[in-house]
């Protein structure tokens, strides 16, 4: 699929990182093809990250992402998933190869800066829990 799903996350939204983030990511060669800003609700939250929820972080990480407003992005590009998942780097800013988006703007494991989808079928239904069919048509 050409589509994935970038979220810009409450830590680089705070901390002035949108406009170089959005940069970064179309010098990578995607397009935005639709984006919004908003603030999660907790049941938005839980409901999003709902494939975690028995993992020890899932408390702390549901908080953090009520924690200010997120920008999710619907990204274009060809092998879309894994080329974001390339561009944002390990899950932990420590981890994460240089260059990347998470080494360049994120604070820790949890406070990571962006979130990828990553596979099609979870790309399908992440831009789906945040976008419509008409707000992706032109
Ligand atoms: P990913 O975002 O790289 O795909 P996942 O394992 O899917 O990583 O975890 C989802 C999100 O949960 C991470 O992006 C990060 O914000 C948070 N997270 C993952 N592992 C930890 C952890 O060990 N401690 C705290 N937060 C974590
Ligand atoms: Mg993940």
């Amino acid at each position: 699929m050409n589509l994935t799903l970038a979220i810009i996350k409450p830590d680089a939204t705070g901390s002035g990182a949108v406009g170089r983030i959005v940069a970064h990511l179309e010098a990578t060669g995607f397009t935005v093809r639709s984006l919004r800003m908003l603030t999660m609700t907790t049941q938005q939250a839980r409901s999003f990250y709902a494939v975690h929820r028995e993992r020890p972080f899932y408390d702390s990480l549901v908080s953090f992402m009520t924690s200010g407003p997120c920008i999710p992005i619907v990204l274009e590009a060809p092998d879309a998933v894994m080329r974001l998942r390339q561009t944002i780097g390990a899950t932990d800013p420590a981890e994460a190869a240089e260059g990347t988006v998470r080494r360049l703007y994120a604070e820790s494991r949890e406070r990571n800066a962006i979130h990828g989808s990553d596979s099609d079928d979870n790309a399908r239904r992440e831009i789906g829990f945040f976008f419509t069919e008409a707000e992706l048509a032109r």
